[in-house]
């Protein structure tokens, strides 16, 4: 008898296809050939701070209302790689970039400190990471970026890590063209002129 059914079993499967363990009404899986890639694409135009909702400018001189931000966001492979492209900022003139914990607000502060993979034991509301051992762009998301005679401008950085629970809510422009780098400024910037809230996933 059980044999029987067996064979009932598959013939049904021969003829309309059973798809091994899947429940019904689920999708059947497919083999992966590498490891999913999870990401996100957003985009912001500043406002002044008084009237954004998403993207703020804090110096609308520097960062000027109707500037463009576009955010992509890639894992995979245990990597993840970070692109922003802007149109319309200054031009012929450098930001510093980064990811920030927090997302923005009516003043620059609000963004809270750079996204650190591994977080400095130092460092305090008060005092933000500085050591290079943290403060470095492997272990944050720096995206400096110089823009043309348009103000147009991209950066792309790749880390070696990808997110756990705590992601980045923000990508923060700051005043001086570059990073800092060294002992006891390392991830000093100067102002925030501007910040868009992206959450990373
Ligand atoms: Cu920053």
């Amino acid at each position: 008898m059980r044999i029987g059914i067996g064979i009932v079993v598959a013939a049904l499967c021969a003829a309309v296809g059973c798809g091994g363990e899947s429940e019904p009404g689920r999708p059947q899986q497919t083999t992966r050939v590498s490891e999913p890639e999870v990401g996100t694409r957003q985009i912001g135009i500043l406002a002044p701070a008084e009237a954004a909702d998403t993207a703020f400018t804090y110096d609308t001189a520097a960062a000027p209302p109707g500037a463009e931000l576009e955010l992509e966001v890639v894992e995979a492979d245990g990597m993840t790689t970070v692109r922003l492209s802007t149109e319309l900022l200054q031009p012929n003139r450098g930001y510093a970039v980064h990811a920030h914990t927090e997302p923005c607000g009516r003043n620059g502060a609000d963004a809270g400190p750079h996204f650190q993979h591994e977080v400095d034991p130092a460092a305090t509301p008060d005092r933000p990471s500085v050591d290079p051992a943290y403060a470095n762009p492997r272990n944050e998301i720096w995206l400096d970026l110089t823009t043309d005679g348009q103000g147009n401008g991209s950066a792309e950085t790749t880390v070696p890590f990808v997110f756990d629970d705590r992601v980045p809510s923000s990508i923060v422009l700051h005043e001086q063209p570059t990073t800092a780098t060294e002992h006891g400024r390392a991830g000093s910037a100067g102002a925030r002129l501007a910040c868009f809230t992206a959450p990373f996933r």
